[in-house]
C-alpha cells in the first residue's frame, strides 16, 4: 500500500470507529458458507502472501486452507529453496534470493477466460515473474526482469495469454548505473515490460519493453474483446520526485493511464526498431522430467523507445494518484482507482479510438502524446467511497469498487454510473476478487474482500494479527456479508476458478518411469553410497515402511554428505519426509515418483539418526535409521545396508 501518510493515519482512526460487530442477520449467511465434511467447495480461490512471498490456495465459499504454494521464499516444510532440486529457481542476477513480495496473482486466459493452466504471480522487490503450474500446484518457472524495479504493476495477462506484462514501480536509471540521486529527471527512466508465453508449455522469454517516463507505474490490466492488442498500465508520481514523495508526488491533479498498442509495438519490434540493451538476467525453470530446476543466464533485451514508435503507446489523463487499472468484461471501459481522488474516472476504449484519430492531444511527454480528458473520459462514479484503490466486476452490467479510506465495496452500474448499494469491510480493504472478475466470463457468484487491517475481528495474537478475507455474497440486488476468514501474509490481489476446471488437470503423482533425475534411484536394489573426494552421495529410497539404506557407516566429519532420495510409491497422497539431526538445512517431503537431494555437513562425530518425518503409515514410527560419522582421520570404512 502506497499512502500518503496522512491517509494512512485517517484511515486507522476512521476503521476504530466503526462498529466491530456489525449487527445484522447471519442465520442464513451459515448455510451459504457451509461445506459439509467430505464434499467439495465450488471455487479454487488463490491468494498473495505479500510479504510472505508465497501463494496460498483456499475452497470458496467455505474458506478453508488447502495449500500454501511455494514461489518466491524458501520453505522449510516442504524443502523448497533448500533442496538442490529447487535451489536454482530462486538464483537472480544478485545471486540467490530467498524471500520476496508477492502481490498479484493471475490465472492464464484463453479468449479472456481463466483456463485453469497456469496462474503467474510477481515478484515485487527483486522483480520476477513466476509462473505456477495447476496440475501440481507448484511452481514451474520464474523469470527475472531487467530494467525494472519494484515489479508490482505485475503479472496480467493479454486475452490468450500472448504476453504477461509488467510495469515498473520504481523508476531507476536504465540500464542501472551509479548516478547522483538527484539527477533523476534526467536519468530515470521507467519500464513496461512483455513476457511472451510458448502457448503450448507456458515457457516465458521478455519479448520486449517499453522505456516510459520516470514515473511510477503502479498496476495494469490488458483490455479484451474490441480492446485486445492493448494494454493499459497505471502511473504517479508525474512529477517525478524523487524524495517525500507523500507531498512531492501528490502535486499534479492528474497522472496517468498508459495506452500500449501492443499489437502494433511487436510490428516495430519485428521492424528492427527496438534497441538491444545488454543487462543480466535469469530464467529459472523446473524440468517435470528431470525433477530438477534449471538456471540459465540471459544477457539482453530489446527496449522501445516511444520517440521512434509512433502510434505505440498514449497517455490518458487520470485523477489523481491512480492505484488499479481495470477494464470490464467487455473491453469497453477502463476503470481507474484514483486513490486521492473523489470520483472513479472510468475511461472509453471506443473514444479513445476516436481521439486518437482526430488527435485530440493536449501535448506530448517524451514522444507519448496526452490524450484530452474529456475526449476520453466516459462517465465519473460520484460518491464512490474514499480511497477507491480496484474494481472487479460480475458480468451482468455491475462493478465493485474497494475503497480503502471509508473500508467498504461500493457497487456501481457501467454505462449510468450510478452507485447502487455499498457494504462495510473490515477493514481497510485492499483488492477484492470476484472469480473471473477481471476476465470477460465473471462467475459473479462471491466477491471476497481483501483487508489490510483485522484489529477486533479475530482473537488477538499480539501485537501481529493476521490480515483477513471476507466472503460476500453477490448473487441477489443487495450485497449479503457471509463469512470472515483470516489469510496468511497479506493479501493483495486473488484469484478464483470453479473447481472444476482445475480439478480435471489435477495430477496425483510423479510417474516413476518418467523420472529422468539423474540421482534417481529406480529400485531397492540400486540403493547405494558412494565417496567422490570428501563427496558422499547416498542413493537412498523410501516406500512404506523403510529408508534404504537404512544403517551408514564411514562419513567423517566435513564430508559433504548428499542424499538423494527417491520415493517409490506410486499411490495419491503418500509423501515421505526425511530429516536428520543436526542438519543445518530444511526437510525434505518427497512426493510419490520424486527424487529430492538435501545437502548436509556433519560438525562432529557421533551417531546421527534420520527419520521419516510425514505420518504415512501404521509404521511410520519404524521409518528411521541411523548414520555413523567418525573423525577425519578414522579409518572407518564406508559401508550401508
Ligand atoms: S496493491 S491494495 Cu500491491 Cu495490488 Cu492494491
Ligand atoms: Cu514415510 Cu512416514
Amino acid at each position: 500500500m502506497f499512502f500518503l501518510m496522512g491517509v494512512i493515519i485517517v484511515s486507522a482512526a476512521f476503521s476504530g470507529c466503526a462498529p466491530s460487530n456489525e449487527e445484522g442477520d447471519f442465520s442464513g449467511a451459515a448455510s451459504k458458507v457451509y461445506v459439509a465434511p467430505g464434499k467439495y467447495d465450488e471455487f479454487y480461490a488463490f491468494m498473495s502472501g505479500g510479504f510472505n512471498g508465497q501463494l496460498t490456495v483456499y475452497g470458496l465459499p467455505s474458506g478453508r486452507l488447502f495449500k500454501i504454494i511455494s514461489v518466491f521464499s524458501q520453505n522449510p516444510e516442504t524443502g523448497y529453496g533448500y533442496s538442490e532440486e529447487t535451489k536454482p529457481m530462486l538464483m537472480t542476477s544478485y545471486g540467490f534470493v530467498p524471500w520476496d513480495d508477492a502481490h498479484h496473482p493471475e490465472l492464464s486466459q484463453t479468449d479472456g477466460v481463466p483456463d485453469g493452466r497456469w496462474i503467474f504471480i510477481n515478484a515485487n522487490n527483486t522483480t520476477r515473474v513466476a509462473r505456477i503450474d495447476l496440475s501440481t500446484f507448484e511452481t514451474a518457472e520464474i523469470i527475472e526482469i531487467p530494467n525494472s524495479a519494484g515489479n508490482h504493476g505485475s503479472p496480467f495477462v493479454t486475452e490468450n495469454t500472448e504476453y504477461v506484462i509488467a510495469s515498473t514501480r520504481f523508476s531507476v536509471p536504465v540500464p542501472n548505473r551509479d548516478v547522483p540521486i538527484d539527477s533523476y529527471k534526467e536519468n530515470f527512466k521507467g519500464t513496461l515490460s512483455f513476457i511472451k508465453v510458448d502457448p503450448e508449455k507456458g515457457n516465458m522469454e521478455i519479448a520486449f519493453q517499453i522505456l516510459v517516463p520516470g514515473f511510477d507505474y503502479d498496476l495494469a490490466h490488458a483490455g479484451k474483446g474490441p480492446s485486445h492488442g492493448w494494454a493499459f498500465f497505471t502511473s504517479y508520481n508525474s512529477e517525478q520526485a524523487n524524495t517525500l514523495l507523500e507531498i512531492n508526488a501528490s502535486q499534479n491533479d492528474k497522472d496517468f493511464i498508459a495506452a500500449v498498442n501492443w499489437k502494433l509495438a511487436e510490428k516495430y519490434l519485428a521492424e528492427g526498431k527496438a534497441k538491444k540493451i545488454n543487462t543480466e538476467y535469469y530464467r529459472n525453470y523446473f524440468d517435470e522430467d528431470k525433477q530438477k530446476a534449471f538456471s540459465e543466464k540471459r544477457s539482453s533485451v530489446y527496449v522501445l523507445n516511444p520517440k521512434d514508435c509512433p502510434g505505440m503507446i498514449y497517455y490518458l489523463p487520470t485523477p489523481k494518484s491512480p492505484h488499479g487499472v481495470d477494464v470490464d468484461p467487455t473491453g469497453e471501459y477502463i476503470v481507474a482507482g484514483g486513490k486521492l481522488a473523489t470520483v472513479i474516472p472510468v475511461h472509453s476504449f471506443s473514444k479513445m479510438l476516436k481521439a486518437i484519430e482526430n488527435k485530440e492531444f493536449d501535448g506530448e511527454i517524451d514522444g507519448i502524446p496526452i490524450l484530452k480528458y474529456d475526449a476520453v473520459i466516459a462517465g465519473e462514479v460520484e460518491n464512490p467511497g474514499l480511497g477507491p484503490l480496484h474494481t472487479e466486476f460480475d458480468g451482468k452490467g455491475y462493478a465493485y469498487t474497494s475503497a480503502f479510506i471509508s473500508s467498504e465495496i461500493v457497487k456501481w452500474k457501467l454505462g449510468t454510473w450510478e452507485v447502487v448499494d455499498r457494504i462495510p469491510t473490515y477493514y481497510s480493504i485492499g483488492h477484492l476478487m470476484i472469480p473471473g472478475g477481471d476476465s470477460k466470463k465473471p462467475w459473479g457468484k462471491y466477491v471476497v474482500a481483501l483487508n489490510k487491517i483485522t484489529k477486533d475481528r479475530y482473537l488477538p495474537t499480539g501485537p501481529e494479527l493476521c490480515q483477513s478475507a471476507q466472503l460476500i455474497d453477490i448473487s441477489g440486488d443487495k450485497m449479503q456479508l457471509l463469512l470472515d476468514f483470516p489469510t496468511i501474509g497479506e493479501p493483495h490481489y486473488a484469484q478464483g476458478i470453479p473447481a472444476e476446471i482445475l480439478m480435471k488437470r489435477n495430477k496425483k503423482f510423479y510417474e516413476l518411469e518418467k523420472n529422468s533425475h539423474p540421482d534417481k534411484t529406480a529400485s531397492e536394489k540400486e540403493t547405494r553410497v558412494e565417496r567422490k573426494g570428501n563427496e558422499i552421495h547416498v542413493y537412498m529410497t523410501a516406500t512404506r515402511t523403510h529408508f534404504k539404506p537404512d544403517n551408514i557407516e564411514g562419513v567423517k566429519v566435513g564430508d559433504r554428505v548428499y542424499f538423494h532420495i527417491t520415493n517409490l510409491e506410486q499411490d495419491w497422497d503418500i509423501p515421505h519426509g526425511f530429516a536428520v539431526k543436526g542438519l543445518n538445512n530444511s526437510e525434505l517431503l518427497i512426493m510419490p515418483g520424486q527424487t529430492k537431494t538435501i545437502e548436509w555437513v556433519p560438525q562432529k562425530e557421533g551417531i546421527y539418526p534420520f527419520y521419516c518425518t510425514d505420518f504415512c503409515s501404521a509404521l511410520h514410527q519404524e521409518m528411521q535409521g541411523y548414520v555413523r560419522v567418525s573423525s577425519k582421520n578414522s579409518n572407518v570404512e564406508l559401508s550401508f545396508n
